[in-house]
């Protein structure tokens, strides 16, 4: 009989917790029967404080973690509260890391993010460039203490063989994601904006010129490869999760895939006064399609579709984070 697995996720509750659970609902061909899962939010324990974050782990024993919770945003708040990324996400990585090591789970994995990638860089970017130069100055807080989490990863690795690993994911987007203007990611944002400007009859406001790129996943194909690397991912080294180069799109591309899926017929503005950020940050997929030739994305205007439906549902029972 296979030893029964405890998965513990924690952000649970977040965007990409909610991507776990999505995908593991949308294929049963995912599902274990020696796997129990628990999701777990900042409700359940303060990862800042390490004897809360120990209670934790005597609670519920996990054999395997998956470790998402931390302090997020998006560019704007990036801006400004750099200190309170770094510091933050410092102390919560440190203790469940840490602990994670004390109560020997077999394997872990952290979530990384594309932005913390040298801002000066060639492109694509992959894993081996996370470490060659300062990250974007907007968001340096929370890319350094990401970025730590890797050589977290290889001095445990070292010094008492742990197989703890961690994944890279582009802009990552879908439902239960967080749709303040001011905190959220630009996806979100645009959703929330066209629902709004349909609401009140009003422009449609895109910041910044609508120029950059990105590469946006959708957080149930994220989940879907989150739950490989947990099971099957062999390496320390961190894994870009990605679509492909050829995927980027630029913030206007994926203004209009909103306006369509949302069937916006009012007019669309771009107030260039709002910063646009990193112009690019175009990552390759190389390493993942080595792995995993056969992963199929879900298309982008699908995506975007089953997240405004998902929106629009949830704003008629008020559990959107605005
Ligand atoms: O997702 P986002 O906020 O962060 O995207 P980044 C910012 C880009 O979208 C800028 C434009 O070019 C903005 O001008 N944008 C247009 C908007 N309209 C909006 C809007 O309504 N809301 C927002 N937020 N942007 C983040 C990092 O960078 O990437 C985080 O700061 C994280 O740390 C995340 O790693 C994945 O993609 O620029």
């Amino acid at each position: 009989m296979a030893e029964k697995k405890v998965v513990l996720v924690t952000g649970g509750s977040g965007l990409v917790g909610n991507g776990l659970k999505l995908a593991l609902a949308r294929d049963s061909t995912l599902e274990r029967d020696d796997e129990k899962w628990i999701f777990v939010s900042s409700k359940d324990a303060d990862l800042m404080d390490k004897d809360a974050t120990v209670k934790l782990f005597e609670k519920h024993k996990p054999t395997h973690v998956i470790h998402l919770a931390a302090m997020v945003g998006g560019l704007f708040r990036n801006l400004k509260y750099n200190l309170d990324f770094l510091r933050c996400n410092t102390i919560i990585n440190d203790n469940v890391l840490h602990t994670c090591q004390e109560k020997k789970v077999k394997k872990v994995v952290s979530c990384l993010s594309t932005c913390i990638f040298p801002n000066k860089t060639t492109y694509p970017i992959d894993e081996t460039m996370v470490h060659n130069g300062p990250p974007h100055d907007s968001n340096f807080g929370y890319s350094y203490a990401k970025r730590m989490i890797d050589v977290y990863n290889r001095a445990y690795k070292a010094q008492y063989d742990c197989n703890f690993t961690a994944v890279i994911p582009t802009n990552v987007y879908g439902p239960f994601d967080n749709f303040n203007l001011e905190d959220g990611h630009v996806l979100p944002g645009l959703i929330r904006k066209v629902y709004y400007a349909k609401k009140d009859n009003t422009d449609f406001t895109v910041w910044g010129t609508g120029s950059p790129l990105r590469q946006f996943i959708y957080s149930v194909d994220l989940g879907a490869l989150i739950i490989w690397v947990l099971r099957d991912y062999p390496e320390v080294d961190p894994i870009i999760l990605s679509v492909g180069e050829e995927d980027e799109i630029s913030i206007k591309d994926a203004a209009e895939m909103v306006v369509d899926a949302m069937e916006f017929k009012g007019n669309v503005v771009y107030d260039t006064t709002k910063s646009d950020g990193q112009y690019k940050k175009t990552a390759s997929n190389a390493k993942l399609r080595k792995y995993r030739p056969d992963f199929q994305f879900t298309p982008p205007q699908q995506a975007i579709k089953e997240t405004v439906k998902w929106f629009e549902e949830n704003m008629k029972t008020d559990t959107v984070r605005l």
